[in-house]
């Protein structure tokens, strides 16, 4: 078992998040629990994880599934009580699994304790926890838009002020300037981390330091000067685990979040990758097939970037993208292959791998009509986009693509009524391929895209070149083909992935011609690459 009171632990391990609402109901209301997610806890052992990142389960409106928090010490009642939370902290420790809570430190809920006390009036201690303009009613202090649409300041017509926020209405941004606003958060941290929190995932971390007068959102100027405090503050164990969510980060930046010596953050998430199938330029809505070299390209930049100089996180899913098996796989005849072969391509990487849940299925993406969806961003996306006159098919074919509910369709457990999910009526639609696609039919075929997962998170413990390896990548600018060396000074690891649904003609580099086969999702190599085929090949001193 690793030492989880040593910094670092985290470069062993593997990670696999949970989107409370949706992972397990215990009491049939429809929507997923923590008393539910300790009844699945032994699946996750058995799947080999060392940790759990738990989307918000604080008290909150839910304007945003959790992302907008009215209470950061206390539990959503239908998600369970505080003694709940403790008892999955207890249970899942027990079995080796840590708690990574998600802290979301750039805004609150406008209906938290302080925005309430804020709206008040100007002379209230809360006022200055938000970002607050004056201005008369019909024009905001700058044309800044939220992430979820719509104009990034709300006008309150009792104050004569507007407030700013960067996401929805509903979720007013706090004022990082103000020493009060940092303390009240470092002082909560403590209370998780009291109770026997392992580790922290922070939502937009890297929006933190924003100066909205000057338009300036993410990268603030002093972001990394508030990082450092909130790391020095509140995240004092050095086996704390922190990972910060920053879509605007850089090689060059990300190497200051993860820097070794530990005085920010131990890796963040970055979404370079994401934007591989995008038309460049565009927004995440603006599809384009897949560029596999370019993708590749990315990969090797974070590769190396960090190599010996900071920690990468890696991951294809989360409750922000659409299932990596329909985006980048194939949904049908190679749906099990190809989610295999995915798998592979991210777990040969150097970095912490993230499972996101289903994914360990091969769940896929679902197709409903606009009303279905429950997603903020897709609702807006939506209404947005019509009213600037895209065709209706098209706007549909982003969200079927890329809306976010792709990922937050009930896991799927069983053949049973709604998969196993729930008792009641879910609160978001189940996928219908459910009666293939679950985890009991998994558990019970030793080919599942499940025990496939569950040999990657193995092997990884069993050979260091997985977390020491350099990487080297073959075929640049090979279409369909990627493939890579990892190499320590006494290990080899190659890891090829057939990114196609045809056969290719590609064979190894002749050094590997006597290894090991690691693993490998249709047998043993053989001349070329069949479809959506992956393998790793292994030399070294590890037998
Ligand atoms: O996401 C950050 C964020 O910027 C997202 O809105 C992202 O741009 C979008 O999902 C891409 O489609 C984090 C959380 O992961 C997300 O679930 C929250 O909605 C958001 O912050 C606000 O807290």
């Amino acid at each position: 078992m690793l030492d989880k009171t040593k910094r670092g632990w985290w470069k062993d391990a593997v990670f696999y998040q949970i989107y409370p609402k949706s992972f397990q109901d215990s009491d049939g209301d429809g929507l997923g629990d923590i008393p539910g997610i300790v009844r699945r806890l032994d699946y996750l052992e058995k799947l080999g994880i060392d940790g759990i990142w738990l989307s918000p389960v604080y008290a909150s409106p839910q304007a945003d599934n959790g992302y907008d928090i009215s209470d950061y010490r206390a539990v959503w009642p239908p998600f369970g009580t505080m003694a709940d939370m403790e008892t999955l902290i207890a249970e899942a420790k027990k079995r080796g699994i840590s708690i990574i809570m998600d802290l979301v430190l750039n805004h609150t809920s406008d209906e938290h304790f302080w925005f309430r006390e804020a709206l008040k009036g100007r002379d209230n201690p809360c006022h200055d926890y938000y970002i607050w303009r004056d201005g008369a009613p019909d024009t905001p202090p700058n044309d800044l838009r939220a992430t979820f649409g719509g104009p990034a300041w709300e006008y309150v017509p009792e104050l004569g002020q507007w407030y700013f926020h960067q996401f929805a209405v509903k979720q007013p941004d706090l004022n990082w300037e103000n020493p009060a606003v940092r303390r009240e958060l470092y002082d909560m941290i403590r209370f998780w981390v009291d109770k026997g929190v392992e580790g922290f995932r922070l939502d937009v971390i890297d929006n933190i330091g924003k100066e909205p007068d000057r338009k300036i959102t993410a990268r603030g100027p002093r972001l990394h000067e508030y990082v450092r405090e909130l790391s020095r503050e509140a995240f004092r164990e050095p086996g704390l685990v922190t990972v910060g969510e920053a879509w605007s980060a850089d090689v060059e930046e990300a190497r200051q979040y993860s820097d070794p010596g530990g005085s920010e953050l131990s890796m963040v998430f970055q979404f370079e990758h994401t934007f591989t199938d995008c038309v460049p330029g565009g927004e995440k809505w603006d599809l384009a097939p897949l560029d596999l070299p370019r993708l590749k390209r990315c990969v090797e930049r974070w590769q190396r970037g960090l190599h010996g100089r900071g920690w990468n996180s890696l991951f294809w899913d989360n409750h922000d993208l659409p299932r990596v098996v329909s985006r980048w796989g194939d949904e049908g005849v190679y749906r099990v292959r190809s989610a295999k072969m995915l798998a592979a391509a991210l777990h040969g990487l150097q970095g912490t791998p993230y499972i996101y849940q289903g994914e360990e299925l091969g769940m896929t993406n679902i197709r409903l009509p606009i009303e279905g969806y429950e997603d903020i961003e897709t609702r807006n996306f939506y209404g947005e986009r019509l009213a600037r006159g895209y065709a209706e098919a098209d706007v549909m074919a982003s969200v079927y693509a890329r809306s976010r509910d792709n990922a937050r369709t009930p896991m799927q457990w069983s053949r049973a009524e709604n998969a196993g999910f729930t008792d009641g009526t879910p609160w978001f639609a189940v996928n219908p391929n459910y009666t293939e696609i679950n985890a009991e039919a998994a558990l019970a075929d030793p080919d599942s895209v499940f025990y496939f997962y569950q040999r990657l998170i193995a092997l990884r413990k069993r050979c260091p070149v997985f977390r020491d390896g350099d990487f080297t990548l073959l075929d640049p600018e090979h279409e369909r083909v990627f493939a890579y060396v990892r190499r320590t000074a006494d290990e080899q690891l190659l890891v090829v992935c057939n990114f196609s649904g045809e056969a290719v003609d590609w064979a190894p580099p002749a050094e590997f011609g006597r290894a090991e086969l690691l693993l490998s999702n249709c047998g043993a190599p053989g001349h070329g690459l069949r479809p959506y085929e992956a393998y790793m090949l292994y030399r070294g001193a590890v037998g």
